[in-house]
């Protein structure tokens, strides 16, 4: 049948904060960009407004993006869409990594990348012959990526109705810890987009702050040294707010190129210390050893060249035990790390991690994937209850973002620079922590029938404050 029109959906779950969403649609901006300029195409963010049902019919292609965690909102919608006669794709993370449950309850799905299938579903549906499984793991090349369309811009609107603009320069990582799916959704090459492409893309995007979706964008200091420095030089005659990048601890080893990326404005690098127990190093493809003394001489030189250090830490390997709390705690507490990001330990489909437990019979039965959040704990650990590790979980997360942990290292942040930074530093360092802080207050979360669900105060005893709902 022709084609009326694109619809491309992102689910909501947190709402509005303070008037603007967070999570500006990257994903859904390029996708949109790939639509034929004669069909039209508009971008739903139902953390923004509501999925507009009574709009949507018979000859709409419907394109949804879902992370494991937005999966039950995608099929609620769906089961919506279809009986109002749309078409409805799944794409994204847990398509790619579980096609199988997707496929049993849409209409089709599109398996890794896209950027060659998803404009070939637009055909094949436009002449009615659209089939159910479309499937593009070539790892494209960045080089040929399409740009961002004007009007794409325009409707997303993102420096208006987003705290976060989200910029990817480089794609991949070749390790392979144990609880990753990097590897299944961006492969294990890097690829590197061209420098002259990225600047082009910031200034016709107008954005001033930004955070790389890249997976391991440090890597690329030992990786890509060369290409890293033609980036460094480029940014640095932008003029940029800051920006903030995920990294390991091998940044600290490379100074000058430190240097060059503050001269370009890098605010803040994401390092996956993941744990500071080093009988965890197996899982954690030797990037990171639970090395306490090597973890503070990553945080003190990446902070000598001025650039923040947010520390992630990973909670429930099989080689921690209760104690494993206060033990990262106590390094929190003494080192000079800028923000802290707590997770639980989550085992999505595809990783190795999900394998092994599954094999061993240690998953829980029957937690919806909308719990699959990192925020919840999901399987049987090994050296304590699953009580314990929920119960750890929360006693960390009260120590680290209770307001007043919050402000001690807000203040200490300012004091490491000069007093003309402390604007930019005091509403980067909030912004942070409160991010965080609102992750942590899923653990209020309640399971809903719209594959949402809500907060139920005092489900954790984690009080923290209420999320506001999605729309729609
Ligand atoms: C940037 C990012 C974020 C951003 C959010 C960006 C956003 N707007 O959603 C932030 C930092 C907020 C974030 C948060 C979280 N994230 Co995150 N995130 C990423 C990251 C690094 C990049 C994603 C990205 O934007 N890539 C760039 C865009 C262009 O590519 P893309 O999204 O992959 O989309 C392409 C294809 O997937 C496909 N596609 C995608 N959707 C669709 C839809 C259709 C219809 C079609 C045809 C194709 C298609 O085509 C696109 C173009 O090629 C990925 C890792 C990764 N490499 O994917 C993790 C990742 C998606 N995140 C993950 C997780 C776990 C989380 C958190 C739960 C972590 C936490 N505790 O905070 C939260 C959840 C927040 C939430 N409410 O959704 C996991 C998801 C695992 C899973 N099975 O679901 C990943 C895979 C990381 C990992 N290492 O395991 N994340
Ligand atoms: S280094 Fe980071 S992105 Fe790479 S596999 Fe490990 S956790 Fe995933």
């Amino acid at each position: 049948m022709p084609i009326r029109k694109v619809y491309l959906i992102q689910p909501g779950r947190d709402g509005r904060i303070w008037g603007k969403a967070t999570m500006a649609p990257y994903t859904l901006m390029r996708l949109a960009s790939l639509v034929p300029d004669e069909v039209p195409v508009e971008i739903i963010d139902e953390d923004l407004r509501p999925t507009p049902f009574d709009q949507i019919g018979p000859d709409d292609l419907v394109g949804i993006t879902a992370k494991t965690l937005q999966i039950d909102r995608a099929r609620w919608l769906t089961e919506r869409l279809k009986a109002r006669g749309a078409t409805v794709v799944i794409g994204g993370t847990h398509a790619t990594l579980a096609p199988d449950d997707v496929l049993a309850w849409a209409d089709a799905i599109a398996v890794g990348e896209a950027y060659r299938t998803w404009p070939q579903m637009i055909d094949d549906f436009d002449r009615g012959e659209l089939k159910r499984m479309y499937v593009d793991e070539e790892w494209a090349n960045l080089d040929d990526l399409k740009p961002l369309t004007d009007r794409v811009l325009k409707q997303v609107d993102e420096n208006r109705n987003y705290w976060t603009p989200y910029l990817e320069i480089t794609r991949g990582c070749p390790r392979n810890c144990t609880f990753c799916t990097a590897i299944r959704v961006s492969g294990r090459v890097m690829r590197l987009r061209p420098v002259e492409a990225v600047v082009e893309e910031i200034q016709r995007r107008k954005i001033k702050r930004f955070f790389l979706t890249d997976d391991n964008f440090g890597l690329n200091f030992r990786l890509n040294p060369d290409y890293m420095e033609k980036l460094f030089k480029a940014l640095r005659k932008l003029p940029l707010q800051g920006w903030t990048a995920q990294a390991e601890q091998l940044t600290a080893d490379h100074p000058d190129l430190l240097k060059l990326a503050r001269e370009a404005h890098l605010d803040k690098l994401f390092i996956g210390f993941e744990s500071a127990n080093p009988n965890n190093r197996r899982e954690l493809g030797g990037k990171a050893k639970g090395n306490l003394a090597r973890y503070r001489q990553v945080i003190d030189r990446i902070h000598a060249a001025g650039i923040g250090v947010v520390g992630l830490f990973v909670f429930g390997f099989d080689g921690d035990p209760p104690e494993i709390f206060q033990t990262t705690y106590d390094f929190i507490r003494e080192s000079s790390l800028d923000s802290v990001s707590i997770t639980i330990l989550t085992p999505y489909v595809g990783t190795p991690q999900r394998a092994q437990w599954e094999q061993e019979n240690r998953l829980i039965p029957g937690i919806p994937w909308s719990l699959y959040d990192t925020n919840h704990v999901t399987y049987v650990p090994k050296l304590m209850t699953p009580e314990q590790l929920a119960q750890g979980y929360d006693w960390l997360a009260r120590k680290v973002y209770g307001w007043r942990a919050m402000a001690w290292r807000g203040a200490r942040n300012l004091a490491r620079v000069p007093l003309r930074d402390w604007p930019r530093k005091a509403v980067g360092s909030f912004s942070t922590d409160v991010g965080y802080r609102i992750e942590c207050s899923h653990r209020d979360w309640m399971p809903g029938d719209d594959g949402i669900g809500q907060v139920v105060k005092g489900a954790s005893k984690q009080g923290f404050f209420p999320l506001r709902q999605p729309t729609g």
